[in-house]
């Protein structure tokens, strides 16, 4: 029998988006107690610190006492603990963390162009770290429509983390239009997301 979770939750947080969307997919949500949390770069949420001493969500505790943390190993436990296949074993396993890594590393980028200008006074910005973020995020996007046929094919850890990043980059960085240039992606995503797990999920303060 599968224990139960508490998980540090915030609404606008991509990563525990992926943990939602995998305990959807895997039919677990009622196994997870969802608790406030205010996670923040500079003011430290002592709360999510009793659960990760990095005081970043998703962070979880198992009945046991188990403590887990970061996304991508509270995903990887519900997998488990649920026996689904959204982490495959063998050669597949491998491609699909690294799409896991993608779109996790898409959104590492996103974060720290995002709190250059939320955690930092306007003269201590710098426009060469905004923009070299935004290289990566372009690059991870190009990469993305090159193998949209390969990670779009089945769901995985790998795809619900690619829409997260994606969901997040239309939340976040409107002003970005990554779609006109990546029309497989586009496509691909416009259909993913209507799926529970997507749109139950979706992004919001
Ligand atoms: N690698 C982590 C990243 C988690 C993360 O950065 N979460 C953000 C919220 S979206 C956070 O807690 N930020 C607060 C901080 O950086 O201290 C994961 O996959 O869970």
């Amino acid at each position: 029998m599968m224990q139960s979770m508490e998980l540090f939750f915030a609404p606008s947080s991509p990563y525990v988006r992926k943990v939602m969307a995998c305990a959807i997919e895997l039919g677990v949500e009622d196994k997870i107690v969802c608790l406030p949390s205010a996670a923040n770069p500079i003011k430290r949420d002592t709360r999510i610190a009793a659960f990760n001493p990095l005081a970043k969500v998703p962070a979880a505790k198992l009945d046991d006492g188990t403590l887990l943390f970061d996304s991508r190993v509270i995903c990887e436990y519900l997998n488990d603990a649920a026996g689904g296949t959204l982490v495959p074993s063998g050669a597949e396993r491998w491609r699909v963390l690294t799409e896991q890594a993608l779109g996790d590393g898409l959104l590492d980028a996103a974060l720290l162009a995002r709190y250059e200008e939320t955690s930092r006074a306007p003269d201590q910005r710098s426009e060469v770290w905004r923009a070299s973020q935004m290289t990566k995020i372009d690059a991870a996007l190009d990469h993305m429509e090159e193998t949209v046929e390969i990670f779009g094919s089945e769901v995985t850890i790998g795809c619900l983390t690619i829409a997260s990043s994606l969901g997040y980059l239309d939340f976040r960085f409107s002003g970005v239009d990554w779609r006109s240039s990546r029309p497989k992606l586009a496509s691909w995503y416009a259909d993913f997301i209507l799926r529970p797990s997507m749109s139950r999920t979706a992004p919001h303060e």
